[in-house]
């Protein structure tokens, strides 16, 4: 079965693809040069249904979104669904992570989670899609460290491994990760209700 990937974030697909393996077919919406639909709800959940509806009513293919974030317990969620955003219309990690840390100077809470929520529809209109999520727990760090990765894996800290998500080959992180977590689930909704 092939799958239209509805993101244009490199760091995202660079991920996706090894942790489907050839499991099922899934390419990029760069591919048919998609923009990206604006991203106006507040949660996870109807954001990636926004992104997958537009990605299939634009291919006619099935689609696969994901929608994902950061959430600091001191913040109250933030920046949450904003995340890629947090710091201004750009996306620009460094400067995402700059205020993130600016906003936790004196904070001693550092907990906070990745999230990954996933939807699969098989088209635009399809009345039940499959919807599953991740999450990865760890601290914000004082500062960035690591080159690998994307987004604020830099500054976010795994106790038990001492180090930050930034400090892992992808293969590692793609054992732990939200991401990684999510997509096991999907694989398993997607083998158990569709059959071709
Ligand atoms: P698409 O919508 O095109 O997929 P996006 O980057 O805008 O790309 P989101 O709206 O889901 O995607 O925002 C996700 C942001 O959350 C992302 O830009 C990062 O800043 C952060 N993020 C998500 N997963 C992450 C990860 O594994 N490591 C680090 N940061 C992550």
């Amino acid at each position: 079965m092939e799958f239209v990937f509805a993101s244009s974030n490199a760091g995202k697909i660079r991920e996706i693809e090894d942790l489907i393996g050839n499991r099922f077919q899934i390419r990029s919406q760069q591919n048919w040069g998609i923009v990206p639909p604006e991203e106006t709800a507040s949660t996870f959940l109807e954001n990636a249904l926004i992104k997958a509806r537009n990605a299939s009513f634009l291919t006619g293919l099935p689609a696969i979104a994901d929608d994902s974030g950061l959430c600091v317990e001191a913040l109250n969620g933030l920046p949450g669904v904003n995340s890629a955003n947090y710091a201004g219309s750009e996306e620009i990690d460094a400067r995402n992570m700059s205020k993130l840390l600016e906003n936790m100077k004196g904070i001693e809470n550092r907990r906070a989670f990745f999230i990954c929520t996933l939807i699969a529809i098989r088209a635009p209109s399809d009345p039940a899609p499959i919807a599953v999520e991740g999450r990865w727990y760890g601290e914000i760090a004082r500062e960035p460290k690591g080159k690998q990765g994307f987004g604020y894996d830099p500054i976010f800290f795994l106790g038990e491994l001492g180090c930050t998500a930034a400090e892992l080959e992808i293969q590692k992180k793609n054992n732990l990760s939200h991401r990684a977590n999510a997509f096991k689930n999907l694989i398993r909704e997607i083998d158990g209700k569709y059959t071709s």
